[in-house]
């Protein structure tokens, strides 16, 4: 199937061309960008949410959770879950089946799982293009669960429109960990596993930290206590997401927020297109064997390597 072909079909609601076409834009083949670019000026109709958070902390037991709730209002789901790359992981990721498999039996939901690694570039790139689809394919609401990782998390965010910062009880240093990009990164905070100890000093230091975020802020996100495990907390959680959706399509400054949003894309997906760019070719060429071992000997310093890598690639550029 080509591009046009695979664009038509995903627009008639053919699910088995919409898996396809996930597959080339993970692959980041040339159909895969056509498409893309064929369904983009479709896109804009769907909610699009991001879940994450540190590991184990409920992230898709709380999507499954979402996605019934939004079902349950009639709205129709796309969710892609990042598997996290973590071995300790396989037995909730055969959780994540079990449970997601209920829900996929309904044709109102799309379920698609990724792989994290290996990735060439940045997870960034992947996510957001498989968002896009999703939402150009009709999908009302599209649900994307990450593993909180860092700057590739703060990359993953700018995928979606609100994102959903989970948390657990008994998870103290998490939060310091997530004080760094978390003003940035979070619309909503969930308190998962609201029925553990500890929930309330959770909530606490949460609020704390929101305190310090400027004044005069226009959206403050709120915090929802879930237990995600029994279903608790998911019509709040949905109704928190709505208000911040309704508060972008109102706020003065919608068309300020979208261009921001867009641009961090822009420039995730060029330093992605970049760093893959550098990278084939300091391997193909040899030359960054050659260079890590100067650098390794000390007869040059790695600034000056990756000065040579660049010069090496633009030179290629123009010739
Ligand atoms: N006590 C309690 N346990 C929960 C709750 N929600 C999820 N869990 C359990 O927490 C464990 C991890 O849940 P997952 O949904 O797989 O967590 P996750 O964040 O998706 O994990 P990764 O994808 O591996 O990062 C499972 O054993 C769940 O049953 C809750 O509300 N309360
Ligand atoms: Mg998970």
């Amino acid at each position: 199937m080509d591009a046009t072909d695979l664009t038509s079909r995903i627009l008639g609601g053919d699910r088995r061309a919409l898996a396809l076409a996930i597959t080339h834009v993970e692959n980041n083949t040339e159909t895969g960008r056509a498409v893309q670019a064929g369904l983009y000026p479709r896109t804009g109709q769907a909610q699009t949410i991001g879940v994450t958070g540190s590991a184990g902390v409920g992230k898709s037991t709380l999507a499954s959770v979402l996605a019934a709730e939004q079902r349950a209002r009639g709205r129709t789901v796309g969710i892609v879950a990042v598997d996290p790359s973590s071995p300790f992981s396989q037995g909730a990721i055969l959780g994540d089946r079990i449970r997601m498999q209920a829900l996929t039996a309904d044709g109102g939901v799309f379920l698609r799982s990724m792989a994290s690694r290996g990735s060439l570039g940045g997870l960034s790139e992947t996510t957001t293009g498989v968002v896009d689809l999703l939402d150009a394919a009709g999908y009302d609401i599209v649900l994307l669960e990450t593993v909180g990782a860092g700057q590739d998390e703060v990359e993953v965010a700018t995928a979606t429109q609100t994102t959903v910062l989970v948390t657990a009880p008994a998870a103290g240093d998490d939060v310091q960990v997530m004080k760094a990009g978390l003003m940035e990164i979070a619309q909503v905070m969930v308190i998962n596993k609201s029925d553990l100890a500890g929930a309330d000093t959770t909530a606490q230091q949460l609020r704390a930290l929101l305190s310090l975020a400027p004044a005069g802020r226009a959206w403050i996100p709120p915090i929802v206590k879930t237990v995600a495990r029994a279903g608790d907390g998911a019509a709040n959680l949905v109704d928190a997401i709505d208000q911040h959706q309704q508060h972008m399509r109102e706020s003065d400054h919608a068309g300020d927020e979208r261009r921001a949003l867009v641009r961090s894309q822009i420039i995730a997906l060029a330093r992605a297109s970049l760093y893959r760019e550098a990278l084939t070719m300091a391997e193909r060429e040899g030359i960054l064997d050659g260079l890590a071992e100067q650098v390794a000997e000390r007869r040059t310093d790695p600034r000056t390597a990756a000065d040579t890598l660049l010069a090496a690639m633009r030179g290629e550029g123009a010739g």
